[in-house]
């Protein structure tokens, strides 16, 4: 439709080549997944994907400005644009973009940590961005079949993989990122 393109038309103006093209191919396999799961609206599946990094390469000045001026947790401020692309990204997704969604926006805000509870979107948009044709990173051809036979498992093995990671590299684990972990991964 001509909202579609109109969007598209944004994106290429808001982000450099290298991340619209991430943004297209992501959105190409989440319409896959979508069509994979009969999943009917085809529309907020390709809108939450297009979206996703929306506000990837805008400066921590302007996260600072949306985390004081719209009252979110002021713990975000000790985060930076891994955390905020996503949380603090879908506030200027809605407010720039006009996407008002609130399914759509909440699985831009957990396409990052995931989160303990998420909807089958949410989970199309973390698997996604996770396994986009353009992706390579040992294990992923494992995952993305993975993910087709069982999304949950997607999203488990995503999971794990990006805490081992984080881990590795003594980089700091928001909480979430851990609920996340011991939702989908931990033994109980
Ligand atoms: O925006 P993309 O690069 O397409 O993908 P993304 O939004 O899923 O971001 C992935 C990056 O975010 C990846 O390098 C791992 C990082 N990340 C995820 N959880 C955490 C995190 N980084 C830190 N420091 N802490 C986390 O808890
Ligand atoms: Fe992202
Ligand atoms: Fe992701
Ligand atoms: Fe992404």
């Amino acid at each position: 439709a001509g909202n579609h393109e109109a969007l598209v038309a944004k994106l290429r103006g808001a982000l450099s080549d290298f991340r619209f093209e991430h943004v297209l191919r992501v959105e190409a396999k989440a319409l896959e997944f979508a069509e994979h799961l009969g999943v009917k609206d085809f529309e907020q599946v390709s809108v939450a994907a297009l979206v996703h990094d929306y506000a990837k390469e805008r400066s921590a000045e302007e996260f600072q400005q949306v985390i004081v001026a719209k009252h979110l947790d002021p713990d975000l401020l000790n985060w930076g644009n891994a955390i905020w692309h996503g949380v603090v990204g879908a506030e200027m997704i809605h407010d720039e973009l006009q996407v008002t969604d609130e399914d759509i926006l909440n699985a831009v805000r957990r396409h990052t940590t995931g989160d303990v509870f998420m909807t089958t979107l949410d989970k199309i948009i973390y698997m996604a961005d996770y396994i986009e044709d353009g992706r390579d990173f040992p294990g992923v051809d494992e995952v993305r079949e993975v993910t087709f036979n069982n999304i949950d498992e997607g999203v488990a093995w995503q999971t794990g993989h990006t805490l081992n990671y984080l881990m590795a590299k003594q980089a700091l684990i928001y909480p979430k990122t851990i609920l996340t972990y011991n939702a989908w991964v931990a033994q109980k």
